[in-house]
């Protein structure tokens, strides 16, 4: 901060100089954005460490050719006057100087052009690479469970000699492109394909997938054990790929095979009736998915992390995971039953056991989330909004007694009845916030105290709880668009 401070007194200090010197705004802005071109050029310069690939010509090569050619001519000077006869050394020095200081002036100044040229076009492209990830928001997480950190460069290989390069920006090895040791061309800006190399992260190595330069929106999927947060996840997925994309012309894909064959043989077995498997608790399983749109040029990579619930327990653990410190939302899951005045009416009509009842109090989860927040947010007093989109989503809503008061039905009927109402989606936001505030009003008043936007969901992840009988969820999908829509002008939620 206070070197910015410095910076912007001698920049201001400059500019009254420069002013009081030439009484012109013109010039005086003129030379301010030359000295300001000069400065990023000679930090891009400085930053294009040591890389596997052949430096540009016009960035050394080029002086040391000027160097070389200037000791030659020097050396024919010598040559010339050390001829016998007085006349002819005369008329040859005189012919040398000329055609030699000609052809190295001409030289020189040709170098000039084309090294002053080169340097204007790749400070022009420097900037426009960045603004253009800066406005696209282009940036990748680290899948790595022990790393998670956020960075706009990943490292990228050579997909010749799978050489590592760590600084693939315009640079002394070249503006748009740069020749790797092995001869082989490489992009080097986003515009131009880079994020379409093999890349790694630069912190700890680990392989990354998919397009690099795409849009980065991070989900995690938070509630307590049992809550249904695999369930969701996988069957938000499915829906959002089987029944939201094809209806929006979008392409949803996974970034790699792996995640892929993953939740097939997840998808597989909830078609069956098979429920996944409870997740580990040291584990932190992160979905990408790749999304395009048919109108932007730009993809969306997606990552949905399913955390085990027993992190939520214990103050401190959910610390390790980074990604909350850059998440565009939070689905937070609620178990209906694990209020115990629904529970005892549930249990009057049926067996709630089959029903996977989460024992932990989502309120508890809730503190521990938001003491996690400000730590991990630097954030110390309590009363700061959290800039992030909130999406409480009651889970389980099949259980009858819960479909009754927040389903689908009940939300139609809501609808019809208040037409003031523009949706169906927002009719069972005020459904379940009303639901809410009747059981838990402190969490409702909590949450919306803490967060700038929260929006209220109900769903089934499973869509029943007969074993064997194939599952299948329902709106699943929508606190997950509504999170997009809000991060992203380019997503529609309807
Ligand atoms: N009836 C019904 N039961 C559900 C639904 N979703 C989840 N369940 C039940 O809840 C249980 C737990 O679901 P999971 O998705 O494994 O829960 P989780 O939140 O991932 O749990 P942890 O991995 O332990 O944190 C399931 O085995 C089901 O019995 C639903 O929509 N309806
Ligand atoms: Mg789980
Ligand atoms: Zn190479
Ligand atoms: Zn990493």
């Amino acid at each position: 901060m206070l070197k910015l401070l410095k910076k912007l007194l001698i920049f201001l200090v400059l500019m009254y100089v420069l002013y009081a010197l030439t009484r012109s705004y013109v010039v005086c802005g003129g030379a301010i954005s030359i000295i300001v071109l000069a400065l990023i050029l000679v930090n891009v310069l400085k930053r294009s460490s040591e890389e596997p690939a052949y430096e540009n010509y016009f960035f050394y090569e080029c002086f040391t050719d000027i160097e070389c050619m200037q000791n030659i001519s020097m050396d024919w000077d010598d040559a010339t006057i050390d001829h016998d006869n007085v006349i002819v050394a005369l008329v040859v020095l005189i012919a040398s100087k000329i055609v030699n200081k000609f052809i190295l002036g001409l030289h020189k100044s040709v170098i000039r052009i084309i090294c002053i040229n080169t340097y204007i076009f790749l400070m022009i492209v420097w900037i426009t690479d960045k603004v253009y990830m800066f406005y696209h928001r282009l940036s990748t997480a680290c899948p790595n469970p022990s790393c998670q950190r956020k960075f706009k460069l990943p490292v990228y290989e050579c997909d010749r000699c799978q050489v590592k390069h760590r600084r693939l920006t315009p640079g002394k090895y070249g503006v748009l492109k740069r020749r790797c040791q092995c001869n082989n061309i490489m992009p080097s800006t986003f515009f131009n394909g880079r994020g379409k190399l093999k890349s790694y992260c630069p912190y700890c190595g680990w392989e990354l997938s998919g397009d690099t330069s795409s849009k980065q929106f991070t989900i995690p999927v938070v509630g307590p054990p049992s809550v249904g947060k695999t369930c969701y996840i996988n069957m938000a997925i499915h829906s959002l790929m089987e029944n939201t994309a094809p209806s929006k012309q979008w392409n949803i894909s996974f970034a790699n095979s792996s995640e892929q064959k993953e939740y097939d043989t997840v998808i597989e077995a909830m078609k069956k009736g098979y429920k996944p498997a409870k997740t580990d608790f040291d584990s932190l399983t992160a979905y990408q998915l790749m999304m395009k749109i048919p109108t932007d040029s730009i993809s969306r990579r997606i990552y949905l992390y399913d955390i085990a619930g027993e992190q939520f327990t214990r103050s401190g653990a959910v610390l390790e995971n980074k990604a909350f410190s850059y998440v565009n939302g939070i689905v937070f899951l609620i178990d209906p039953l694990s209020i115990d005045e629904i529970r005892y009416q549930a249990e009057e009509n049926a067996n709630t056991l089959e029903y996977g009842i989460s024992s932990i109090e989502f309120d508890d989860v809730l503190d521990v989330m938001l003491n996690n927040f400000d730590t991990m947010l630097k954030n110390r007093r309590m009363n700061v909004t959290i800039n992030n989109n909130f999406a409480v989503v009651i889970n389980k809503m099949d259980v009858p007694l819960i479909n009754e008061q927040i389903g689908n039905s009940a939300a139609e009927k809501f609808l019809q009845e208040n037409k003031q109402c523009r949706s169906i989606v927002e009719a069972q936001s005020i459904l379940c916030r009303e639901f809410l505030m009747k059981y838990r009003g402190n969490f409702v008043r909590k949450i919306e105290y803490k967060f700038k936007n929260v929006k209220y969901f109900a769903c089934s992840s499973l869509g029943h709880c007969n074993n064997g009988q194939a599952y299948a969820g329902i709106n699943v999908e929508n606190p997950l668009l509504w999170i997009l829509s809000m991060s992203d002008n380019g997503i529609k939620m309807m």
